[in-house]
């Protein structure tokens, strides 16, 4: 299995940049390519196996910065879009007419009451009606913000569904893991593209990597986050997801991709020398596209994978069953007493 994946590790190191050139290469083609690059009867097999399988190519980036850009990335994801709408609709406007109240009352105040036009200053200190409204404007504001925002809040703890994909992030010094536990136990090493072959291949250099995180579009997904060595933090913004990846620790949130595309991100903990030097590319394609990808990476899909979770499911009620005897049992022991 390790052999098999370091054997297609290699061969996709090797045909990285025509396979991201060129996206739609015909499977003949790669394995023409493959048999060329190494003499491995193996590496046949692995490209055999990953003929279901193509990268997606640049026209599918769908989350990545742009240069000169001041607003949130576009959201590919539900929690995504309820976030940007209240940005864009309720915090933006409140800070704006709470700012543009507040300067104009200054500015009435320095030029209506300036000593050389106000020589006799008021000495008035309360008025009922202005701290009334004072405090209930500035109480109504905040209970209008805090509803969505812990609203917000709420959704971003939900719980993944019992059949959402597992997907563990574990985070390096300087570089990112992905497991899937639930198709096989395979785990996709991901490293940052060398700046030359990424702009080759016409991916933004910094992001680009050579193995990305594949996920199933539309699917709930368990993310789990940990850190082999310190704490680091799997961030992607276009997907409105963040959480820290601690060292003997395992996180995890939900997200559901809304639509196939490229999202990147990048390490955001400072978690050492490299630390802006680990991206993170999550690639999501359609669930039959990505099916094709576990099994070109030697995972498994559905049956055996369920097979396994009766397996242990049965093995525990009957752990169960046999400690529910032994109560009995003991309880009759006790009456016979
Ligand atoms: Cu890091």
């Amino acid at each position: 299995m390790r052999t098999i994946t370091t054997l297609w590790m290699a061969a996709m190191l090797a045909l990285a940049p025509q396979v991201a050139a060129a996206q739609d290469v015909a499977a003949a083609d790669t394995v023409e390519v493959a048999d060329a690059s190494a003499d491995v009867a193996a590496t046949t097999e692995a490209a055999d196996a990953g003929a279901g399988y193509t990268p997606l190519g640049p026209d599918m980036i769908k989350g990545q910065p742009e240069p000169g850009a001041i607003d949130f990335q576009p959201q590919y994801t539900d929690d995504g879009e309820f976030a940007y709408k209240m940005h864009t609709y309720l915090l933006v406007p409140v800070i704006t007419v709470i700012s543009l109240f507040v300067l104009g009352l200054l500015l009435w105040v320095v030029v209506r009451y300036r000593r050389a036009k106000n020589p006799v200053p008021s000495k008035t200190t309360h008025n009922t009606l202005i701290e009334v409204v004072w405090t209930l404007v500035p109480v109504l504001v905040l209970v209008a913000i805090a509803i969505p925002s812990i609203t917000l809040l709420a959704r971003q703890y939900e719980t993944p569904p019992e059949d959402a994909v597992t997907i563990k992030a574990i985070g390096y010094q300087w570089y990112w893991g992905y497991a899937y536990p639930d198709n096989g136990g395979f785990e996709v090493i991901s490293n940052m593209m060398p700046e030359e072959d990424a702009i080759a291949a016409g991916l933004p250099a910094q992001l680009a990597v050579d193995n990305r995180m594949v996920v199933p579009a539309n699917t709930p997904l368990r993310i789990q986050t940990t850190g082999a060595d310190v704490i680091h933090s799997f961030a992607v913004p276009s997907l409105w997801f963040k959480i820290d990846a601690v060292p003997g620790r395992l996180n995890e949130r939900l997200l559901t991709i809304k639509e196939p595309g490229i999202y990147y991100g990048q390490c955001s903990e400072l978690c050492g020398a490299r630390h802006g030097y680990m991206p993170i590319a999550v690639e999501a394609l359609p669930r039959d596209q990505w099916e094709a990808w576990v099994l070109s990476k030697g995972g498994t899909i559905g049956e055996e994978a369920e097979i396994a979770v009766e397996d242990a499911q049965s093995a525990e009620d009957a752990a169960e069953a046999g400690d529910a005897e032994g109560v009995a049992a003991a309880n009759a022991a006790a009456a016979a007493e």
